[in-house]
């Protein structure tokens, strides 16, 4: 098959990889329906994907992955720099040199009898000022058909780039889906990332996590951008302006659900819209007005299929009806559709689990989808996607939003005074472990800004890149900063907020601050909601007015027990924690007392 490009370092590199792995022929993707079609029908062919009920379920898929190659492998990603000093104390680090000769060493002949696929990609739409290029070579159809969906693929990419350097090269070999032999490694300094002995998502499609934001945040630190694991919603008020929201959680806070939120009746009937832009990750640059615009770098969701239902998230589960590829759920034999946990009541009888056993779901006591078991959707079907999904130069971003799980500690909603302020409010981000995950209950996993896996740097670097992009910032312009937690309990157990929808209720006076709308008041922690400037109408026999007011406020024990975990956390960055977040600590301490 002809090249698809003359640009020099793009073939280079191919022939390049083509010697070490030798694969049988190479093909280049070049976007066309044809061509997905065909490799669609190859795929089906040898039962590397299963055709659904075309009826119910167009042009769309299932793919079963290795039982031993179901999630992301954190101990096993590495971001390779020069010295360990870069990585930082999060990252897990392999000197470059090293790291190359070992995955060489793994990769090696591993294409024989295979095809190598030639992805272009884009990261962003095509052609938009805060997009990237990128190539991945693999030798799996469903990484190629994954790509298809989640990224821009194809020749138009490499019309964009002509003949320049500037595009990170992904290789991705699955060799003999070896778990002792699966390194996902980040080269931040050779724009590289290569992924051996694995099929999974996560791993495998090398746009979105190790593009879009491992090396991402590297290049964004050196050319001044951010990139971050941000949900970007626009919620439309009833005089038609939208405002635009990143968001960062860690897994389990339903980023996806947020995203893509359905307004309470109340809200509705007012003219509440809510619009999704990306639902996993936003690259945000500085405007020509001075306001901070953000983009999705993605072109489809790869969302986790169990819980999703129609109330859960109609918007997520209409996007899985057509053009979707299903990874490790039920197969349901009776109408060739699929099935998950919580999709409904409705279990199928006559089925295959995530592995392809038989499965009856009326009598059998395991699961039958594997709980990190995913859709991966076209974005293009989702209901509410925003009219501004594919402008070139992203939405203006109002404010920050960052959340976790904290039963008792966090306020339902508060804002940080300033920037910086909101710079140490993201760095302090903590989760508590729930039931689903392995290990102990309750246990606070801090995980600053959502970035712990997915930052390519030294953490210390890149809180240090968070101030120093304020500072190009004018405070008027700047997006203003907040921390939500959508998970207080009461000491029964019980969840005090309803979540889901009525979180609208939360965003719209952080919209409401963001515009001088409504006053707060000032704790130790930022500035906290007023009970009465809550909109809980509707929410009679849920949410009292008492207990609002009980999960609004700041128990200084337990923040002054935080303030020495953040300290203790703190202390692993050595010299290298900035010393606004020093400061920051301090004056939280001091505000304790
Ligand atoms: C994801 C994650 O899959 O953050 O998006 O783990
Ligand atoms: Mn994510």
């Amino acid at each position: 098959m002809a090249n698809l490009t003359t640009n020099p370092s793009i073939l280079s590199w191919i022939e390049d990889r083509k010697a070490l792995v030798k694969p049988e022929k190479v093909v280049w993707i070049d976007g066309s329906k044809e061509q997905i079609e065909q490799l669609r029908a190859e795929a089906c062919s040898t039962g590397e994907l299963i055709k659904l009920n075309q009826e119910k379920l167009p042009d769309c898929y299932l793919h079963r992955t290795a039982v031993n190659d179901v999630a992301r492998v954190e101990n096993r990603t590495l971001i390779c720099t020069p010295t360990q000093e870069e990585a930082g104390p999060t990252n897990n680090w392999m000197a470059p040199d090293e790291a190359y000769k070992m995955l060489d060493e793994i990769a090696k002949d591993s294409y024989i009898g295979r095809t190598m696929y030639v992805i272009p990609y884009s990261m962003g739409p095509v052609g938009s000022p805060l997009a990237k290029i990128g190539v991945e070579l693999t030798d799996s159809i469903y990484v190629v058909l994954n790509m298809a969906i989640m990224t821009r693929v194809g020749k138009a990419v490499l019309d964009v780039l002509g003949d320049s350097n500037d595009w990170v090269r992904g290789f991705h070999a699955k060799c003999q889906i070896d778990e002792e032999k699966r390194y996902i490694c980040q080269f931040p300094q050779d724009n590289t990332i290569i992924s051996v002995n694995s099929g999974y998502g996560g791993n495998v499609l090398l746009g979105k996590k190790c593009f879009a934001l491992r090396i991402a945040s590297y290049l964004g630190k050196n050319e001044g951008w951010m990139a971050e694991h941000m949900l970007i919603l626009g919620v439309e008020k009833p005089d038609g302006e939208t405002k635009y929201i990143c968001a960062a959680f860690p897994s389990a806070c339903g980023k996806t659900n947020l995203a893509m939120l359905i307004p309470p009746e109340i809200y509705k009937e007012k003219g509440y819209k809510v619009w999704c832009v990306g639902d996993d990750i936003s690259w945000i640059r500085k405007g020509a007005d001075g306001r901070l615009y953000a983009i999705n770098p993605e072109n489809g969701f790869f969302g986790v299929a169990p819980g999703t239902n129609e109330k859960s998230n109609p918007n997520a589960l209409a996007s899985t009806k057509k053009g979707t590829i299903f990874t490790n759920v039920v197969h349901n034999l009776d109408d060739n559709t699929v099935w998950w946990e919580g999709l409904d009541k409705n279990p199928p009888e006559n089925a295959m689990d995530w592995t392809g056993k038989p499965w009856n779901g009326k009598t059998s006591d395991v699961k039958g989808a594997h709980p990190n078991s995913r859709f991966t959707a076209p974005a293009v079907n989702c209901p509410c996607i925003s009219p501004e999904f594919e402008n070139l130069n992203g939405v203006p971003i109002s404010a920050f939003v960052f959340g976790g799980r904290r039963a008792k500690l966090a306020p339902l909603v508060y804002q940080s005074r300033d920037w910086n302020h909101g710079v140490f409010v993201g760095s302090i981000m903590a989760s508590e472990t729930t039931a689903a995950a392995a290990g102990a209950v309750g246990v606070v996993r801090r995980d600053p800004m959502a970035m712990l896996p997915f930052c390519g740097y030294n953490m210390a670097d890149y809180w240090q890149h968070w101030i120093d992009i304020g500072k190009t910032l004018d405070p008027d312009k700047a997006p203003k900063i907040f921390n939500v937690n959508w998970f207080r309990k009461d000491d029964e157990g019980n969840f005090m907020w309803p979540g889901f929808g009525d979180n609208l209720r939360v965003l719209d006076w952080i919209l409401d601050r963001c515009d001088g709308k409504v006053d707060a008041a000032e704790t130790a922690i930022g500035f906290v909601p007023k009970a009465e400037d809550i909109n809980i109408d509707g929410l009679e026999g849920e949410v009292s007015r008492e207990s609002l007011e009980s999960i609004l406020d700041v128990d200084k024990d337990l923040w002054a027990a935080e303030a020495d975990g953040i300290a203790e956390f703190y202390a692993k960055f050595g010299d290298r924690l900035p010393e606004t977040l020093k400061e920051e600590l301090e004056t939280l301490k001091a505000n304790l007392k």
